[in-house]
C-alpha cells in the first residue's frame, strides 16, 4: 500500500492533532451515530494510555473510541476521496458518519478506505475510530484475557513492553484520481558501474506507463515505458550504509497524452546479499553496530515523534551505530524514509513477538502448555502471522535501508510443532520478497542441538543473557558460556552470526567499584567482555545491544517502572556505557 503523497494528481489532508476520546463504558453505546459523549480530548498520534490522570483509562482492557469532524476540500469532486489510519493498534474500525468504512486488524501496519460514495466535496462529515486493544492467541503480538473475580478484565502478555494502544501514528484524507497508480515496486541491482532498476507499476485501470529516475538535482538518469521494465543508470551512486543517496522513480500513468495520475516512489540501488558467513551490501562485508529499539517515550508511548526520531538518530550518529532492529514490530513509516535518507541500515521485524510459553517479560518459566497447539498458537495464529507478513512486505519492500526481514522474535524454536508452524511462513517472505535474508531472533533456551527451525533462515540471530539472567554478576563465568554458545553455533551452520540481543539492566546514577549489577559500571563491563567474544568468533556480522534506551513495560518484580537495559535513559542521557561504546563503534566503522 502506497505511503498517502502529495503529487501533481493527488492532495493529502492531515487529520492529526486533538480528538474526542473516550474509552467503552464511560460513552454512549455506538459511538459512531452521534456526537461522542466526552469531554476528554486525546492527541493524535500518540499512544492514549499516559495521556490522562486516569489509572482506569491507562489500564482499559477494550474499545476506545476517538472522534472529531473533517471537511472534504471542495475541489475534490471529481476525484476518490480516501482515508488511511498509518496504524491502529491493535484493531480498527473507522465510520464516516453512521456507516462502517474500514475495519483492521494488527497494530503496526496502515490500512485504508474509500470513502467517496459517503462524503461530498466541500463538505464536513464525522470521523470516528474504534480501537481495540485486546491480545490473544490469535493476534499479534498473541496475549491472554481473564476475567478477575470483581469482574474486572485484565490482559495479560508475554513480551516486554507496555501494551500502549490508540491512535499512535497518522491519519490522512486524500484525494486519488479514479485511474490510478496502486502499487510500484522497485529491485535494484549493480553491473560494474551502472545500477539496474527493475521496476514494476501496478494500475488500477488498463493504462499507459511512462518512468523516469530521477537524480537529487533533478537531472533525469533514465526513462522508460510500461508497466514493467528495467532502467539503467549509468555511473550510479549507490546507497552506502553511512552515505545514503537516493533516486527519485517519477510514475506517470498517461491516457491520450494527459497525464492521469503522478506518483513518485524514492528508491536506493544497493544489493544485499549472504555469501558463506559474509552478510555483503553492495558485495563489501558489513559488520552491524546499533540496538534493538521500541518506539517508546514519555506520555506519548508509541506515538511517532518527529523531534524523537531526530534526536534518536543523532544519537546513533554520535555513538557509531550504524543499524537497528525494528524490535518488536514495524515501526512508523517515517523512520524508515529517515534510516533511508541517512543511510543508516534497518533489520524490519513483524510484531510476532511472544510465541513462546516458557517465557514472561525476560525471565524463563517452566513450560506447562506447548506452544504450538490447537489451544494456543494454532493455525489462526499462523494465518494472521501469514497476512501480517504480506501487508509489512507491500509496505516496506522499496526502503533501501531494509536489508532483511526478522519474522519473529524468540519463538519456542525448540519445541515440537515450531517447524510446522514456521516453515511455510518463511517460504511466504521468501515468495513476497525475493531479494532480501530472512532472519529470527533466537532466544537463550534454543541451542544448536535442540533448535528446530535455523536452518530455513539466511542469518542467525541470537538473543543472549549471559552475565544477567545467566551468571548474573558473574563476568568471568558468562564469557565461558557466551563463547561455547557463540561457537556451537559457528561450528553447526556455515552461516552469518548476529547478536540482535545483549544488555543489563542499569540504574542512571547507580555506581560501584565491584561487579555489582544494576549499576552503570556493570553495564560497561558487561559490553566489554562480550565485545572481546564478538572479536574472537569469525563467524559473526555484528552486535545490537538491547537496548537503544529505557523503556516502559508491564508491571513486574524484576522491572523497575520499565525495562532499564537501555544504553540511554528514557529521556536518552546517555549511561557510562554510552562512551565506552562511542569508542569501539567509532572506530570499528562498520568493518570488523
Ligand atoms: C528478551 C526480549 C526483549 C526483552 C529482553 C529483556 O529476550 O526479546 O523484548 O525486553 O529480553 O530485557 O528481558
Amino acid at each position: 500500500m502506497l505511503k498517502p503523497r502529495s503529487t501533481p494528481t493527488r492532495e493529502l489532508v492531515n487529520l492529526d492533532g486533538l480528538w474526542r476520546f473516550g474509552i467503552a463504558g464511560r460513552v454512549q453505546d455506538e459511538p459512531w451515530t452521534g456526537r461522542l459523549d466526552t469531554t476528554l480530548e486525546a492527541a493524535v498520534p500518540a499512544s492514549y494510555n499516559d495521556l490522562f490522570a486516569d489509572r482506569e483509562i491507562r489500564d482499559h482492557v477494550g474499545w476506545v473510541w476517538y472522534q472529531r469532524t473533517a471537511r472534504v476540500p471542495r475541489g475534490w469532486a471529481d476525484e476518490r476521496v480516501l482515508l488511511r489510519l498509518d496504524s491502529a493498534t491493535h484493531q480498527g474500525r473507522v465510520y464516516v458518519d453512521d456507516q462502517l468504512v474500514a475495519e483492521h486488524v494488527g497494530g503496526y501496519t496502515p490500512f485504508e478506505a474509500d470513502i467517496t460514495d459517503v462524503v461530498r466535496a466541500g463538505e464536513e462529515f464525522r470521523l470516528t475510530v474504534g480501537v481495540n486493544n485486546e491480545l490473544t492467541n490469535v493476534t499479534l503480538p498473541p496475549g491472554t484475557l481473564t476475567v478477575e473475580q470483581s469482574g474486572r478484565r485484565k490482559q495479560t502478555y508475554l513480551h516486554d513492553f507496555f501494551n500502549y494502544a490508540g491512535l499512535a501514528r497518522s491519519v490522512w484524507l486524500y484525494s486519488r484520481p479514479a485511474t490510478h497508480v496502486e502499487d510500484v515496486t522497485v529491485v535494484t541491482g549493480v553491473d560494474g558501474a551502472a545500477g539496474t532498476v527493475d521496476y514494476a507499476v501496478r494500475t488500477s485501470a488498463p493504462a499507459d506507463v511512462r518512468v523516469r529516475a530521477v537524480d537529487v538535482d533533478g537531472t533525469e538518469v533514465a526513462a522508460g515505458t510500461g508497466a514493467e521494465g528495467s532502467l539503467r543508470i549509468e555511473d550510479v551512486r549507490l546507497w552506502q550504509p553511512g552515505a545514503a543517496h537516493l533516486y527519485d522513480l517519477v510514475v506517470e500513468l498517461v491516457d491520450g497524452g494527459t497525464v492521469v495520475d503522478s506518483w513518485t516512489e524514492s528508491f536506493g540501488v544497493r544489493t544485499v546479499e549472504v555469501r558463506g558467513t559474509q552478510f555483503l551490501i553492495n558485495g563489501e562485508p558489513f559488520y552491524f553496530t546499533g540496538f534493538g529499539k521500541h518506539e517508546d517515550t514519555p506520555i506519548r508511548g508509541k506515538g511517532h515523534d518527529d523531534a524523537y526520531l531526530v534526536h534518536d538518530f543523532q544519537l546513533m550518529e554520535w555513538i557509531g551505530a550504524n543499524s537497528f532492529r525494528t524490535s518488536h514490530y514495524p515501526y512508523a513509516e517515517e523512520v524508515l524514509e529517515f534510516a533511508d535518507r541517512h543511510g543508516i541500515v534497518v533489520i524490519d521485524e513483524t510484531s510476532a513477538v511472544g510465541l513462546n510459553l516458557a517465557v514472561t517479560g525476560g525471565l524463563a518459566g517452566a513450560v506447562t502448555t506447548p506452544t504450538f497447539s490447537p489451544e494456543t498458537f494454532n493455525d489462526q495464529t499462523q494465518a494472521a502471522h501469514a497476512q501480517h507478513l504480506r501487508e509489512l512486505i507491500a509496505r516496506d519492500k522499496n526502503h533501501p535501508s531494509v536489508v532483511m526481514w526478522c519474522i519473529t522474535n524468540e519463538p519456542s524454536s525448540n519445541e515440537e510443532g515450531a517447524r510446522e508452524y514456521f516453515e511455510p511462513l518463511v517460504q511466504l517472505t521468501r515468495e513476497l520478497d525475493p531479494t532480501r535474508p530472512v532472519t529470527y531472533a533466537v532466544v537463550m533456551f534454543a541451542n544448536p542441538s535442540n533448535d528446530r527451525i535455523a536452518d530455513l533462515f539466511d542469518v542467525i540471530s541470537l538473543n543472549r543473557y549471559y552475565g544477567w539472567y545467566v551468571a548474573n554478576g558473574d563476568l568471568v563465568t558468562a564469557e565461558d558460556y557466551l563463547e561455547r554458545d557463540l561457537r556451537g553455533w559457528a561450528a553447526k551452520y556455515d552461516k552469518p552470526i548476529l547478536m540482535t540481543e545483549y544488555g543489563a539492566d542499569t540504574m542512571q546514577g547507580l555506581h560501584s567499584l565491584w561487579d555489582i549489577p544494576w549499576t552503570e559500571e556493570y553495564q560497561r563491563d558487561f559490553l566489554d567482555m562480550h565485545h572481546r567474544v564478538f572479536d574472537r568468533v569469525e563467524a559473526f556480522v555484528g552486535e545490537q545491544i538491547w537496548n537503544f534506551a529505557d523503556f516502559q513495560t508491564t508491571r513486574a518484580i524484576h522491572r523497575v517502572d520499565g525495562n532499564k537495559k537501555g544504553v540511554f535513559t528514557r529521556d536518552r542521557r546517555p549511561k557510562a556505557a554510552a562512551h565506552a561504546l562511542r569508542q569501539r563503534w567509532l572506530g570499528l566503522n562498520g568493518v570488523k
